[in-house]
């Protein structure tokens, strides 16, 4: 195969908007050229105006950089319940879209994970070397739900092992742990728009009581059903986050977590703007995605691409691990991404996905994940790595 040269990653950073500490100007010192983002401000399910995406284009192009993805336009929760006022929202969707669309935005990232976007119960793990990561801790999930929640049934979702030990853990919790924990869980991660109180978050999860895997499954391929051709009439592509974690917690289904979930997606409703975000983080959790594997079988219908690792154990508990180390085998799903784009001869942006609070960025308050100096660290890992590669199979 002849090396097509300008065919590697676009390298993309995400960015919060104005208020994110990060700047453009820091951003652009990365290396990378695209941006990632979405209107925050905008409360979920309402129409982005196309003045207000013009504007913040303009601000993005102003500092050197060219507004790639949109991650994300969040799913409305009537969208995923299809319940209330869902058909609006499904409408304003795709108004969304349509204003993207016009403005020549044409990649967008979104989730179908119920209620919560991603998951974390510690935000703040500290490494041997001193920096810290994002870890999900199974017992400490489990003293949220079973202890703090109190939801109905909960005890029944875990090991009894597993049950003793958030026994143990809640009852050690200082009143400010306790609060801490909470809102690690439900008060919102960056991204997620959504915050919840304790007792939002139980009202929440009682309109999951009739909706199981199937449903929301159903629920997805509905919504895509009537979004897809707007996105195709458009010349958008939608791309989907897998879930995070990719197993089901607080009892609600999950229905982007594995190979079969994407023949489901892409079998309901084939077309190339009905496409895939391929995390690795997300996916890497589960040692029965076999990540290169997927590359294979589905990378032809990936659009945008996060980059990161996981350590995972017996238990179910992971951190964020170094970019190139942890379970996800990252030499070989770069190999196949860059096989990838020379066989389609499309260029995909990709992100490095979190990345350690290290250095400088231990003493600022940074977005979980998202500060500067991690972040780039992962990229500049990983740019070495896609190089390294292209120069050895096409030399
Ligand atoms: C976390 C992110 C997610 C992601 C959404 C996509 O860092 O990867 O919040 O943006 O799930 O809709």
């Amino acid at each position: 195969m002849m090396i097509k040269e300008n065919i590697m990653f676009e390298q993309t950073m995400r960015w919060y908007g104005p208020k994110d500490p990060v700047s453009l100007t820091d951003i652009r010192q990365s290396g990378a050229t695209g941006i990632v983002t979405a209107l925050h401000d905008f409360p979920n399910g309402e129409v982005w105006p196309r003045e207000a995406i013009k504007e913040r284009k303009a601000m993005i192009e102003k500092s050197g950089l060219k507004w790639s993805v949109v991650e994300s336009v969040p799913v409305h929760e009537s969208i995923k319940t299809r319940k209330g006022d869902f058909e609006k929202h499904i409408s304003n969707y795709g108004k969304t879209l349509e204003n993207l669309a016009a403005e020549g935005i044409y990649t967008v990232c979104y989730n179908f994970m119920p209620i919560l976007d991603w998951t974390r119960t510690n935000l703040a793990y500290g490494l041997e070397n001193g920096a810290k990561a994002l870890r999900f801790e199974m017992k400490a999930l489990a003293a949220f739900d079973v202890f703090v929640l109190k939801r109905p049934g909960a005890d029944q979702d875990y090991p009894a092992t597993l049950l003793a030990k958030a026994k143990a853990y809640a009852d050690e919790m200082s009143e400010e742990e306790r609060e801490k924990l909470i809102n690690t869980i439900i008060a919102g991660l960056p991204g997620a728009e959504e915050g919840y109180t304790l007792e939002d978050f139980q009202a929440a999860l009682d309109t999951y009581e009739d909706i199981d895997e199937d449903r929301l499954g159903e629920n997805l391929n509905l919504f895509l059903g009537e979004v897809v051709p707007v996105a195709e009439s458009h010349g958008v592509k939608l791309c989907i986050h897998p879930d995070d974690p990719p197993f089901p917690i607080f009892g609600l289904p999950r229905v982007v977590s594995t190979g079969r979930d994407y023949d489901r997606i892409l079998g309901a409703n084939p077309s190339k703007h009905n496409g895939i975000t391929f995390c690795t983080g997300s996916l890497g959790v589960r040692a029965d995605n076999d990540l290169p594997e997927l590359v294979k079988k589905y990378g032809e219908h990936f659009h945008f691409i996060h980059l990161r690792s996981t350590q995972r154990d017996e238990e179910g508990n992971f951190y964020e691990a170094n970019h190139l180390e942890g379970d996800v085998p990252m030499f070989e799903v770069v190999r196949e991404l860059v096989l990838l784009q020379q066989r389609t001869g499309k260029q995909l942006p990709m992100r490095p996905d979190h990345g350690h609070q290290m250095l400088d960025d231990l003493g600022k308050t940074t977005n979980p994940g998202y500060s500067a100096i991690g972040r780039l660290k992962g990229l500049a890992e990983l740019r070495g790595l896609e190089l390294a590669i292209v120069k050895t199979l096409f030399p």
